[in-house]
């Protein structure tokens, strides 16, 4: 029999599962028990620091008898296990106390982002059934209240919106925790743990379920390569549902060293620089355009003393070479590249690693159980240094995304192996170079977005007949997006802004909005009809290029 297998997605097979639990790489642990154990251990060692406001800092001991009494109330709510919640929480210490409780009953946190509106919401919610939907009051000037009624309108399953604050019209997160009661039901360490977004190349994003036993595996193995213990402390400075700072080794990796997470509200030099010297923070976690912001307010000098700071970790989109030799002069740190995914997969550069290496390439494997292919358009293997794409299978790639049988077909090969959509090059060292993407989607300093979602959005503008979205060079994200628009004959012409606001009105997260539309009278095509997206980046590129 399989393992992690439900109705709703594919598990490992057995003969794997066997193979990763010999290897010793999935050793039976689950969150919630993890927690517990460390709460034992070290009760009165700080876990959490939130400086927002009056700085909070919550004790492994506390954040454990909060997940206990909080994964008590969620009980009472008749929130159970299986049952999905979606948790769209900024930077906050609550985030914890709520995946945590979710962890310990078997609830399933499907993780949203901060930036994400109606559009979103209300597919996660629907899409997952949730029994509920955890907010912030107001976050950045905007009130996720407002956002939760009107999803609660159209979402009628959705039964309960818990808040963060100050509830308005829904409960406060604070009226829910109970007396604690023994969770005889909780997760086996093979079951899901939570739902992670993928970046995605399709109209809606899919969702990935991730176990204990594979995510554990992940988070052990980070903490070894970048190597990460109980002195350690760990600056969550990107939202911390992403995967990357969730996991890589991230929030929930320290929280395994038995180190302590502080929270950066914002991720600016101005919020984290104090925060570093403060808090005596040694590692974190940034993608490629806010590495060069702090690459440059540092070089530009700063007041701040940021010496405790041993290693930066960059990824989430290809880091330029030459910004990469910037770093370790400019802030007195090690770089490490990292090319992860929340499928799975996650490549490091080794602490160790040669400067060349670690400038270069975008690191290589966590496992030697990690399994790569470099493969051509018709999955046959390529050699060593071909240019290719790439697929992997391994103990912490998932199977198959959840309750998507049809796009599972095509997104994962008949032998498990997960096409990533990326295209690479493995060097004779073993190390990735990522040299760009066979997938649809625009990749926005790290901000995954993908074409279909936004051509979709466009779509339901009644004067347009036609719409492409592709990626445009850009020298702070490394990428923006760009849709080229064909107006329907005959109907009411539109210009960009007003395309653009209508497009923000339907609810759909800041970073997803075209940065610049093109009007055309047709797309170019490829030799079977398609549209071919290779021209229009190109005309586009040559486009700025010619006006720069
Ligand atoms: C080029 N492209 C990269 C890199 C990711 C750690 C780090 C990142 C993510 C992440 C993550 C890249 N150079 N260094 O989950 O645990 C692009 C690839 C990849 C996609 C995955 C982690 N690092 N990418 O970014 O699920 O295209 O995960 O397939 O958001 O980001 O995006 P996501």
């Amino acid at each position: 029999m399989s393992t992690g297998t439900t109705p709703d997605a594919p598990g490992y097979p057995a003969e794997f599962a066997e193979r990763y639990r010999d290897a010793g790489w999935w050793q039976g642990e689950t969150f919630g028990r993890m927690l517990r154990e460390r709460a034992l251990a070290h009760p009165e060692r700080i876990a959490i620091v939130d400086p927002a406001g009056e700085t909070r800092r919550w004790t492994y001991g506390e954040l454990d008898e909060r997940a206990d009494r909080l994964g008590a109330g969620l009980l009472a709510l008749g929130i159970g296990k299986g049952d999905r919640v979606v948790v769209q929480l900024p930077n906050v210490a609550e985030f914890f106390e709520v995946v945590f409780a979710l962890f310990r009953i078997g609830a399933l946190p499907v993780f949203a982002l901060p930036a994400h509106r109606d559009s979103e919401i209300r597919h996660f919610c629907a899409f997952t059934e949730a029994a509920a939907y955890v907010i912030q009051d107001v976050a950045e000037g905007y009130d996720y209240r407002e956002l939760a009624s009107r999803v609660r309108a159209d979402v009628p399953g959705l039964k309960h919106v818990l808040v963060v604050g100050d509830p308005g019209e829904h409960t406060a997160l604070a009226d829910v925790p109970a007396e604690p009661v023994p969770f005889e039901n909780g997760p086996e360490p093979h079951e899901l743990a939570f739902l992670q977004l993928s970046g995605g190349s399709t109209g809606v994003p899919k969702l990935i379920p991730r176990t204990h036993d594979d995510y554990i595996y992940s988070l052990r193995g980070s903490n070894e390569i970048c190597r990460v213990d109980e002195h350690s402390v760990y600056l969550c400075a990107l939202p911390a549902a992403h995967n990357f700072p969730l996991s890589s080794p991230g929030t929930l990796g320290a929280l395994y060293a038995g180190a302590r997470v502080v929270l950066a509200p914002r991720p600016s030099p101005d919020v984290a620089f104090p925060l570093i010297e403060r808090e005596g923070v040694t590692i974190t976690g940034l993608v490629p355009p806010l590495a060069l912001v702090w690459t440059e307010a540092a070089a530009a000098g700063t007041p701040y003393d940021l010496s405790s700071l041993d290693v930066l970790l960059v990824g989430g989109a290809k880091f330029s070479e030459e910004a990469a030799r910037r770093v370790t002069p400019a802030l007195g740190c090690t770089l490490q590249q990292v090319f992860g995914m929340a499928e799975g997969l996650v490549n490091y550069t080794r602490l160790d690693d040669p400067e060349e290496t670690i400038v270069t390439t975008q690191g290589r494997p966590i496992s030697p159980d990690d399994e790569i292919r470099v493969v051509d358009d018709e999955d046959a293997e390529l050699p060593v240094g071909a240019t290719g794409h790439l697929l992997t299978r391994g103990p912490y790639t998932i199977r198959g995304y959840w309750r998507a049988p049809e796009h599972n077909a095509t997104a994962f090969t008949a032998d498990g192996f997960y096409r990533t959509g990326d295209v690479v090059r493995l060097t004779e060292s073993g190390h990735l170079v990522v040299e760009g993407r066979a997938k649809d989607q625009i990749n926005r300093g790290g901000e995954k977005v993908a074409a279909e979602e936004i051509e979709n959005h466009l779509l339901a503008h009644p004067s347009v007949h036609d719409a492409a979205v592709v990626s445009m060079p850009d020298t702070y994200l490394g990428e923006r997006t760009c849709a080229y628009v064909v107006l329907r004959e005959g109907a009411e012409p539109v210009k960009s802004p007003a395309l653009k606001k209508f497009v923000r009105e339907r609810g759909l997260a800041a970073f997803k909005i075209p940065d610049r539309i093109e009007f055309v009278a047709a797309f170019p095509r490829t030799g079977i009809g398609k549209v071919s997206k290779k021209d229009l980046r190109a005309a586009i590129a040559a486009h700025l290029a010619a006006a720069t």
